[in-house]
């Protein structure tokens, strides 16, 4: 395989989820830093052996990038930046900073975030972990009140996986944060996010007409 970067993500998925599936985290790195990239499908309803081979949990998304073959996003989006200024500073506290914040996003923010939601949309909603999230969104809401961008006054991929992870519908609705709502909406204005964002909408429609309907 040459050095073109391809995302896998899966060849469907119902209306609920779409706009909201993980590949979109990576679409968005790559229109941000002009990286050029094919988008290829597995199967959603069977998780066949070569794409358990790519990402032993069945799920997507996964990239190959030349030689580099990897799964979770988070660790897809560090790679990225670190290929690209675009999404980091080169090095010193701000490229620290970027992992850090990355991390954060994912180990303690969504870490709360993604359980929580689950739980509600099953109607199952837990009083306990409501307000850890709970806490854990307001003490972001305090660092959001005093910044623009989590690292050194300028976008890195760290703002792309926390407000990826802050922009679930039910999330946003928990309680008044207006700082991170204006963050949220900041990020999501952006015209890579909405690239990405119509790009995935549009593979997972373009696969409906290929699906016999219920009924
Ligand atoms: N920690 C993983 C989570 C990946 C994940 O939850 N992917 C979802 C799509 S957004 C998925 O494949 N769900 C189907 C499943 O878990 O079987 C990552 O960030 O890459």
């Amino acid at each position: 395989m040459t050095g073109t970067l391809t995302i896998w993500t899966y060849d469907w998925v119902p209306p609920g989820p779409r706009g909201f599936v993980r590949d979109l985290r990576l679409r968005w790195a790559a229109e941000e830093a002009g990286l050029p990239y094919e988008v290829r499908a597995v199967p959603f309803e069977e998780r066949a052996t070569n794409h358990l081979d790519r990402q032993p949990f069945g799920q997507i998304p996964f990239i190959a990038d030349g030689d580099v073959r990897i799964f979770e996003s988070g660790a897809c989006l560090l790679h990225l930046a670190r290929k690209n200024r675009k999404l980091t500073p080169e090095d010193g506290p701000g490229a620290a900073e970027t992992v850090q914040w990355t991390i954060a996003a994912l180990n303690s923010i969504e870490m709360a975030t993604v359980p929580w939601w689950f739980l509600k949309i099953s109607g199952r909603e837990d009083d306990g972990l409501t307000q850890w999230m709970g806490a854990r969104l307001d003490q972001l809401e305090a660092v959001l009140r005093a910044r623009e961008w989590l690292v050194a006054d300028r976008f890195t991929v760290a703002d792309l996986i926390m407000a990826d992870v802050l922009r679930v519908p039910q999330v946003r609705a928990h309680g008044e944060r207006p700082a991170t709502e204006a963050y949220v909406a900041r990020l999501t204005s952006r015209a890579a996010f909405q690239k990405a964002h119509a790009d995935q909408i549009a593979h997972f429609a373009a696969a409906d007409g290929a699906r016999p309907r219920a009924g």
